[in-house]
């Protein structure tokens, strides 16, 4: 019975195959329609303390590069794949334990109106952007600072897109509409 899953298991260019039903939601034997959950994101994702899973990725990128990366690893059965989106402070402070304090990634906060001197930002997800966790004196610069990456304990810096940092993907219900 095993058997017949292990070779998917470690085929990293497939979707994750569910076992069997009882994989899906822990009810076994409740019909095809179970809810996804987080054990069926990509390789490598790891559950956090908000319910969802996230994933650093060690290849630094500029920020829109970071955000196809992240986007692309996963698109189905219910749970899609996007540069981390940190709705507010306790997701943001789970996310600075989960990497660390090491490094400043980026995430999936941008400004949509890149030229002009409000800062407008939007999450990726566009979940709600109304209790972002912002750094001292952050964002600064709107006008050419268009992209968020984690700082401090305290919150985000924005920064110019095209600089080179890490990157910390999410997977969860939520697609990248961007
Ligand atoms: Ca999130
Ligand atoms: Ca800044």
């Amino acid at each position: 019975m095993l058997a017949t899953g292990c070779d998917k298991l470690f085929d990293l260019d497939r979707l994750p195959v569910p076992l069997s039903d009882a994989k899906l939601d822990g009810v076994a034997g409740d019909g095809p329609v179970d809810t996804p959950d987080i054990a069926e994101c990509p390789v490598g994702f790891v559950p956090n303390a908000v319910g969802t899973s996230y994933k650093l990725a060690p290849d630094p990128l500029g920020w829109t590069a970071a955000k196809a990366a992240c986007k692309n690893l996963l698109n189905g059965g219910g749970l899609h794949t996007h540069l981390a989106v940190l709705v507010d402070k306790v997701e943001y402070d789970a996310a600075w334990i989960f990497i660390g304090g090491m490094g400043s990634p980026w995430v999936g906060a941008f400004d949509t109106v890149l030229t002009d001197q409000q800062a407008k930002f939007e999450w990726v997800t566009n979940e709600n952007a109304g209790s972002m966790a912002w750094d001292l004196s952050q964002p600064d610069q709107p006008d050419t600072q268009a992209c968020a990456r984690m700082r401090t304990p305290t919150g985000m810096d924005n920064e110019t897109c095209a600089m080179i940092f890490t990157y910390l993907c999410e997977c969860d219900t939520h697609p990248d509409i961007y």
